[in-house]
Parts: structure tokens; C-alpha cells; sequence
């Protein structure tokens, strides 16, 4: 498999009106808005940081990982995001190395993407995304 970028950051906050107004207002990004992805249990909002995004997770249900991530560890970090061509293929390339994932099957995440994580296990701590952009 090959990544070709930082898609985004994923940051954990407890509420994303308080988180909003420093990314846009203090640090000057531009705004592209909020989505609720129910799959993953968040509400999400992004910000453009070049070829690159930063997105802000808030837990929308209290068994979300985003909200367990905050009761451990407080707001931060939360996850690196890759762009792939094809998920798909990125998976099974990854399983017949033996790295293990948290999906074997593509998820949606934001923006119609499909996404798959590795498990933070098998990345030295960083929880990791693959993120294949929606095809228009
Ligand atoms: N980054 C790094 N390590 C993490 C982590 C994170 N975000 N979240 C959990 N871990 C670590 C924990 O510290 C723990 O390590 P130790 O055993 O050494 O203490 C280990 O992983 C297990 O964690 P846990 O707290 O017991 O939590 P769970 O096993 O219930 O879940 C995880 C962990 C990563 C499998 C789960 O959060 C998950 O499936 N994440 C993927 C989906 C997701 O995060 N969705 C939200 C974002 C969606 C989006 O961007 O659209």
C-alpha cells in the first residue's frame, strides 16, 4: 500500500463550540464547518491547514471512543489520519502483513469517506486512519 499525505489530525475535545473559536478566530484557519459521522459516535469540525485538515472530535454518545479517549487522557491528540487511493486494497495489503486493525471492512467518516483504523498496538501509540477521499 502506499499513503499519499496527512489527510488530517484528529484532536479530542469536550465540547467543539468552546474548541472552535481558537482554530478559527486566534489561529486565523479557515472553517469548513461541522458533521455528525453517527457511525463513529462524533461530531466533527474542520479546519483547512493546507493540503492538509485539522479535525476536531466531540463525543456524541458516552460509550463513543472519543469520549472514552477524554475520560483517560483529557482533550488532545486523538488520531492521524493518511490518504489512500483505496482503502480497500490498503486493508488487504495491511492484514497480509499481520498488522492489526480495528476495521477489516471500510467505515464512513466524514465528507462521504471511507475509512479504516489500525490499532494503536501495531503503531507505536498513534492511533491510525486511512481516509479514501469520496469520488465525486
Ligand atoms: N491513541 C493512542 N492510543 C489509544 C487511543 C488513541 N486515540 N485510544 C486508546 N488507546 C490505547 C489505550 O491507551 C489503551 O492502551 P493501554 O492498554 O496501554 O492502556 C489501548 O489503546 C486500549 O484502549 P482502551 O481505552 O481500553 O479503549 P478501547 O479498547 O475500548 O478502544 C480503540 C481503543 C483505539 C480500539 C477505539 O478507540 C477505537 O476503535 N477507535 C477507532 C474509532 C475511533 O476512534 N473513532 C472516532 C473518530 C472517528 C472519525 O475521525 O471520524
Amino acid at each position: 500500500m502506499k499513503t499519499k499525505k496527512i489527510s488530517h489530525i484528529g484532536i479530542a475535545v469536550t465540547s467543539l463550540e468552546a474548541a472552535i473559536p481558537l482554530y478559527r478566530d486566534v489561529l486565523g484557519m479557515e472553517f469548513e464547518g461541522t458533521e455528525e459521522v453517527a457511525e463513529q459516535k462524533v461530531k466533527v469540525a474542520f479546519f483547512i491547514a493546507g493540503e492538509s485538515r485539522i479535525e476536531l472530535l466531540e463525543a456524541t454518545t458516552s460509550d463513543s471512543p472519543v469520549a472514552k479517549f477524554l475520560e483517560k487522557n483529557g482533550e488532545g491528540i486523538h488520531h492521524l489520519a493518511y490518504e489512500v487511493d483505496d482503502v480497500k486494497a490498503a486493508i488487504a495489503a495491511l492484514q497480509a502483513q499481520g498488522v492489526r486493525l480495528i476495521d477489516n471492512e471500510p467505515r464512513r467518516g466524514a465528507h462521504g469517506t471511507s475509512i479504516a483504523f489500525l490499532h494503536p498496538k501495531a503503531t507505536g501509540g498513534v492511533l491510525t486512519e486511512l481516509c479514501q477521499p469520496h469520488k465525486l
